[in-house]
């Protein structure tokens, strides 16, 4: 992600995503400057902007003086609690962690004083920096939480978990899913394994080799006058001195990561059968169903 010069946001942004593949995120960026605060802030917007909310995050930049930053937070967590009174808690991430200048304990003694015990119970400070990417991280632990409180995605989860053990039993190979938009791991056979990079190189593209391998491709099909579709590329076949690794595309927002045990001919040919078989097809399905 770049994060460097990032443009101010201009009033309520607001973007859909879906997270790990399994739940579906409606985002709404509220624009920081004076301007955009005042407008959904003010009487006639502020129940839109702050109604059914399921997860509130205020972030702070801990290296700028804003004057009215205490002010703008108690007015945050007011319409925050008066118009989603089923949100639980409301992180508050104390941002640029990086720069010397960041001042992150006094923001959070400014933003904590004069609270209610029980309003300090419902927030959660974590000083985070989106340069060095802990922000990023925090974000995703708490959405990993409301996986947890989410019954749809943990229906999904589950559904999509025993797939990938049937896969398994079939072929003694390890089975990982990672979902292509954000580069999170969805499910694997291994249960829950973290992954603290982006995997962008599971978009499958690769160039010149493949207008090459296009050419003579169109060659062989003219000579052999059978007929000529669009390639496209879907497998890759990596190997290690033991082991095969295979890595196909599922549906557009995900790719299936397969590390086979050994590196037997027969061990090779179960994995293909079953990326030709019934229990692929069926995550296939699954995976590109719009269930929400
Ligand atoms: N050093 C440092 N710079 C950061 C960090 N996070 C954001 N920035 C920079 O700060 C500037 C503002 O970042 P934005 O993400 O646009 O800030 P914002 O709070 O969304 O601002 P609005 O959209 O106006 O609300 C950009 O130039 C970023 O590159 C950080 O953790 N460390
Ligand atoms: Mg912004």
């Amino acid at each position: 992600m770049k994060v460097l010069n990032l443009k101010p946001t201009k009033g309520v942004s607001r973007e859909n995503f879906i997270f790990r593949g399994i739940m579906e995120l409606s985002i709404w960026d509220l624009g920081g400057q004076e301007i955009y605060m005042d407008r959904y802030f003010s009487e006639k917007k502020r129940e839109l902007v702050f109604s059914d909310v399921m997860t509130a995050v205020f972030m702070v930049d801990s290296a700028a003086d804003e004057p009215r930053l205490k002010e703008i937070f108690d007015n945050f967590l007011k319409y925050i609690f008066e118009f989603s009174p089923q949100v639980e808690k409301v992180y508050v991430l104390l941002n640029k962690t990086d720069l010397q200048e960041s001042k992150e304990d006094e923001i959070y003694e400014l933003l904590i004083a004069k609270l209610t015990d029980d309003m300090k119970t419902k927030i959660a400070f974590t000083p985070v920096s989106v340069k060095e990417g802990s922000a990023q991280h925090r974000l995703i632990e708490v959405l990993d939480y409301k996986i947890q409180q989410n019954t749809l995605a943990l229906q999904k989860l589950g559904k999509i978990r025993h797939m990938l053990d049937q896969l398994k039993t079939i072929t003694l190979s390890e089975y990982f899913l990672f979902n292509q938009p954000d580069g999170l791991i969805i499910a694997s056979t291994l249960g829950k394994i973290e992954l603290h990079h982006k995997l962008q190189f599971m978009k499958l593209e690769i160039g010149t080799l493949e207008s090459n391998i296009y050419q003579i491709f169109t060659k062989i099909m003219n000579l052999s006058d059978s007929p000529l579709s669009p390639l496209e590329l879907s497998t890759v076949i990596y190997e290690s001195d033991n082991n095969y690794i295979i890595v196909k595309e599922v549906s557009n927002g995900s790719v299936l990561m397969i590390v086979t045990k050994n590196k037997t001919i027969e061990t090779f040919k179960t994995v293909i059968d079953s990326l030709n078989g019934e229990d692929f097809q069926n995550l296939k399905k699954f995976l590109n169903k719009d269930e929400f």
